[in-house]
């Protein structure tokens, strides 16, 4: 039986190149979550967004990049910290968080509160690395970013807020790369995270690269945060994003992906991530965001 999920939204845009994403949440609700969710056999409770200013009402001075080149890092630290206690607090009433951004770079929240008391591991579904830190980072923007956040590379070393306690790179799978910027190739290499490009899902074949993605996050872990950034999926089934690349997984693929992951039965918290419905065509990109939680959470065709 699939536990109680409570729904936690992070409307943030602050860490991407596009505005929009910010309505992820509203966009994926509006997608038909819940129903999807109930489809799948999980109870569902809907806890509402965490605060966050909107753009308008913010400092322009945060815009201009600070401590580096992140931009808005004091404000993704805000509300990155109100997200890691609320994902811990749902974890200590025994329900699975399911988190919808907002752009990646929600996810230092999230994955701090899941690894907050426990060993966690990771799998990463995303087109990029999000391997880069203040001084690599091409752009400042931190959804490039949370991955070195969160494992404490560079100068994100020693980061309370930003690095998650219980999370070792040996746990740690990225799935479906096929853009990696100069600096990120580097500091993949150096880690001990396992990445997965697109040329291994080619060669190998969807099945073989997720069951190996799961063996590396369950290996020694009370459980798994999958963490999905929807501009892993070919731009023709999840238009919705700021980031697109073209050359990544198709509509049944992302299903059998998310399908083997509630197989393990190791999923501990779950997110969403950069939906956006300016971008988006018919709310395609979240509703389709919404289909593969359901498969993340069981959902059976039969
Ligand atoms: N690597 C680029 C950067 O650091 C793009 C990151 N964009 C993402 N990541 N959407 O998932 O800015
Ligand atoms: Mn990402
Ligand atoms: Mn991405
Ligand atoms: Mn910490």
């Amino acid at each position: 039986m699939t536990r109680p999920t409570r729904i936690i939204g992070a409307p943030i845009d602050y860490g991407a190149n596009r505005r929009g994403v910010d309505m992820g949440p509203s966009a994926i609700r509006y997608g038909g979550l819940a129903a999807q969710l109930e489809d799948a056999g999980a109870a569902v409770a809907d806890d509402g967004d965490v605060a966050a200013p909107r753009a308008e009402e913010r400092d322009p001075e945060a815009e201009k990049p600070s401590e580096g080149r992140a931009k808005f890092l004091r404000e993704t630290k805000a509300v990155c910290t109100a997200l890691s206690d609320r994902v811990a607090e749902t974890l200590a009433d025994d329900e699975l968080p399911l988190v919808l951004g907002g752009d990646h770079s929600i996810a230092i929240g999230s994955v701090t509160g899941s690894a907050r008391n426990a060993d966690v591991g990771l799998v990463w579904f995303d087109a990029h690395g999000d391997f880069n830190t203040p001084t690599t980072s091409p752009s400042g923007n931190v959804h490039g970013m949370p991955l070195a956040a969160l494992l404490g590379i560079g100068e994100f070393a020693g980061v309370e807020w930003a690095n998650a306690d219980g999370l070792r790179e040996e746990n740690v799978a990225i799935v479906g790369l096929r853009s990696v910027d100069e600096a990120e190739r580097k500091a993949i290499r150096q880690s001990e995270v396992t990445a997965f490009t697109m040329s291994d899902i080619d060669e190998e074949g969807i099945t073989d690269v997720v069951d190996e993605a799961l063996d590396v996050a369950t290996a020694g872990t009370d459980g798994i945060h999958v963490s999905l950034d929807l501009d892993w999926l070919d731009p023709r089934e999840a238009p919705g994003v700021g980031t697109p690349v073209r050359g990544g997984v198709n509509y049944r693929e992302a299903h059998s992906a998310l399908e083997t992951v509630a197989e393990t039965d190791a999923l501990r918290s779950l997110e969403l991530v950069e939906v956006n419905p300016i971008l988006d065509e018919q709310n395609e990109t979240a509703s389709l965001a919404t289909e593969l939680a359901a498969s993340a959470l069981g959902k059976r065709i039969l």
